[in-house]
C-alpha cells in the first residue's frame, strides 16, 4: 500500500480522527450492502423500496419480516478486521469518532465507544405512532405481523431512518461537528449516494482535513479526496493501523 511520507506524517500527528462508514464496512462480516443483490427470499426486493414509510404503511408485515431477517443476519455476524482496526485506531488517538450510515451495531461490538448512528439501529424498535421505545409490546394477532404498542396499539417499527425521513437531529449535529473538528477523515465502504450523510466528507475537506477514501470501487468522492486506497475495509484498515503503530 503506497502512502507518501507527508500523508503518513499527517496520520501520525492527527489529534482528531473521524471514520465515516457505509454498508461496505460490514460486507466482510457477511452483511449484504444496499447495492449488492440481496440473497434468499429477499433477492427480488430493492432495499430502497422497503426502507420507506410508504412501504411500511402499505405492508407492515412485509417490512417487519425484512428487518427480522436482517436482524438475525446481523446478530449472527461478527465485527470484521476492519471494524477491529478502527477500535484499535481509537485507542491510539486523542479523539476518534465513528460516523456511520450502518444500523448493525458492529462498530460498538468491535469496541468503538463514540459511534454516531446517522440512520438509527435495527436492533431497537419504536412505536410507529409515537416513535418512542416500547416496553412489553403486545404480540401480533397475525403471524409475521409487527407487535403492537401497549399504549396506542400502533404497530412497532425498527428504530431506523427511512428514505424521506429526517435524520436524528442531535446525532446529525454531532456528526457535522466531528467532521468539522477532524484532522483526518476516513470515508470507508460508502457509495456516497445517500444524502445528507454523503456530505460529511465534504464538510471535513472544506476545513482542511486530510480525507482518505477506502473502497474497492471509485465513487463520486474519489476525485476530490487526498488519497484513495482501492481495497477492502478488512484489508486496508489493519494495514493503516500497523503503519501507525510502527511510527509511534
Ligand atoms: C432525507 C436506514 C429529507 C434504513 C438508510 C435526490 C437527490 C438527493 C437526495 C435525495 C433525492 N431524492 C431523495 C433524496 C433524499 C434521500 C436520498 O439521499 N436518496 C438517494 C438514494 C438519492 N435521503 C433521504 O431520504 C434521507 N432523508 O433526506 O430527509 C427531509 C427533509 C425534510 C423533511 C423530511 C425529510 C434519509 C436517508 C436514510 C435512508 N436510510 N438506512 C435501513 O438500513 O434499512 S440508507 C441506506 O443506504 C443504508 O444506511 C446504507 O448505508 C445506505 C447506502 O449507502 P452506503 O452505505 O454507501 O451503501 P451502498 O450499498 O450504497 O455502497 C456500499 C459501498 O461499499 C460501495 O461503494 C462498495 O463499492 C463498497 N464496498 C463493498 N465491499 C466493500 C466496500 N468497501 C470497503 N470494503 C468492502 N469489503
Amino acid at each position: 500500500m503506497e502512502i507518501d511520507a507527508t500523508v503518513t506524517e499527517r496520520l501520525v500527528s492527527a489529534r482528531s480522527v473521524a471514520a465515516f462508514t457505509g454498508a461496505g464496512m460490514s460486507a466482510e462480516s457477511g452483511v449484504p450492502t444496499f447495492r449488492d443483490a440481496q440473497t434468499g427470499l429477499w433477492q427480488h426486493y430493492d432495499p430502497a423500496d422497503l426502507a420507506t414509510p410508504e412501504a411500511f404503511q402499505r405492508d407492515p408485515a412485509l417490512v417487519w419480516q425484512w428487518y427480522s431477517w436482517r436482524r438475525q443476519l446481523v446478530g449472527a455476524a461478527e465485527p470484521n478486521a476492519g471494524h477491529l482496526a478502527l477500535a484499535d485506531w481509537a485507542s491510539l488517538s486523542e479523539s476518534f469518532s465513528v460516523v456511520t450510515q450502518n444500523v448493525d451495531s458492529l462498530h460498538q461490538r468491535a469496541g468503538n465507544d463514540i459511534v454516531l448512528e446517522l440512520h438509527g439501529n435495527l436492533h431497537r424498535d419504536v412505536c410507529s405512532h409515537e416513535l418512542t421505545p416500547v416496553r412489553d409490546p403486545v404480540p401480533p394477532d397475525v403471524e409475521g405481523a409487527p407487535p403492537r404498542c401497549p399504549q396506542c396499539a400502533a404497530p412497532l417499527r425498527p428504530d431506523v431512518v427511512w428514505f424521506g425521513e429526517m435524520l436524528p437531529q442531535k446525532t446529525w449535529q454531532a456528526a457535522l461537528q466531528a467532521a468539522a473538528d477532524a484532522d483526518v477523515l476516513l470515508s470507508i465502504g460508502t457509495s456516497g449516494l445517500v444524502q445528507p450523510a454523503a456530505s460529511i466528507p465534504e464538510v471535513a475537506m472544506q476545513q482542511g482535513a486530510l480525507v482518505i477514501e477506502i473502497n474497492p470501487e471509485p465513487t463520486p468522492l474519489s476525485d476530490a479526496v487526498a488519497l484513495r486506497l482501492a481495497g477492502s475495509a478488512a484489508e486496508v484498515l489493519p494495514a493503516l493501523v500497523r503503519r501507525l503503530t510502527e511510527r509511534r
